[in-house]
């Protein structure tokens, strides 16, 4: 048996170079424990050299900018179960930025549709639900912009008051940013006719329907011009497009609503899910989580409450 320490002479003196004969000499050992001593230190040597061999790895961007995209919960129609598992997944990640990308509330109370007179929930119930959300988002996400876009059921306030009222329609206090109280909440606002453009991504709820998912987002992207990710169809899928004017890509971010609620007749064509999207300089990277019962799969990672 060598001894340990001779073997790491050994292993030194390989690496410099030195033969059987400079071994045997330095070390003071016989012939044939200088031949297994140069055959160990040259095999190790050998397969150190191998294993030092850098891998090449992608160096993960310092700079890169992490977005959580959120829609369509329609309070009180959400779905309490995935927006549970889905605002835990927000708190674990500490995003840069949150977009709300509308139809946050559902406003049903004042909805041109007919009602149903067996529901119990007012109007002030629909804001304080979604007052306590968004109160508990600025709560668990101190450090987070927090950006909201009015969906066509946030308008339906402000139709209503036009149609209804349209003297009330001009009351600051009635607008949707003081009952949600945007300004106390830090939160940024763009309303149903805008779209809020960062880099090469634009943010909107969404007005149109068309019948198959990646249709709805691909139409709004032939309007805008530019890539986009909207809410408002409920369901999730995107739509490429290469030209010489660029590569394009409209994203549909899902829902986080019931998914079948009360007032749809059938079986809607919805999805639940959500978006996350990262800015690495000036391109951004899109990635669509789908929620299946009750749980999606992030990094490798299956989340579920
Ligand atoms: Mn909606």
């Amino acid at each position: 048996m060598l001894k340990k320490s001779l073997l790491k002479q050994a292993i030194g003196l390989v690496k410099k170079g030195h033969s059987q004969s400079d071994i045997e000499k330095a070390l003071k050992v016989s012939q044939w424990d200088a031949r297994k001593l140069h055959l160990t230190a040259s095999a190790f040597v050998e397969l150190k050299e191998t294993l030092d061999v850098p891998v090449p790895r992608i160096k993960p961007s310092k700079t890169k900018e992490m977005h959580i995209v959120l829609s369509d919960m329609h309070f009180p129609y959400h779905d309490q179960q995935t927006l549970d598992l889905v605002t835990k997944f927000v708190y674990e990640q500490q995003p840069q930025t949150l977009h709300l990308l509308g139809d946050v509330v559902d406003f049903y109370n004042i909805s041109s549709f007919n009602k149903n007179p067996n529901r119990k929930f007012t109007l002030q119930d629909e804001l304080d639900q979604t007052t306590e959300y968004l109160f508990d988002l600025r709560h668990n996400l101190p450090n987070t912009r927090i950006v909201y876009y009015e969906g066509n059921h946030e308008n339906r306030l402000q139709r209503y008051l036009w149609g209804k009222s349209p003297e009330l329609g001009t009351l600051r206090a009635l607008k949707i940013q003081e009952l949600l109280q945007f300004e106390e909440l830090h939160i940024d606002y763009f309303d149903y006719n805008t779209y809020n453009r960062e880099r090469h991504l634009a943010f909107h709820h969404g007005a149109l329907i068309s019948k198959w998912s990646g249709y709805t987002a691909k139409r709004v992207m032939e309007t805008v011009g530019c890539s986009v990710i909207i809410g408002h169809c409920h369901r999730l899928g995107s739509s490429f497009h290469t030209s010489l004017g660029g590569n394009h890509v409209a994203y549909e971010n899902g829902c986080l609503c019931q998914l079948n609620p009360e007032y749809v007749r059938g079986k809607p064509n919805w999805q639940a899910g959500f978006s996350v999207v990262y800015f690495v300089d000036e391109q951004f990277f899109v990635s669509q989580i789908p929620i299946i019962d009750y749980s999606f799969i992030w990094n490798g990672e299956l989340y579920k409450l």
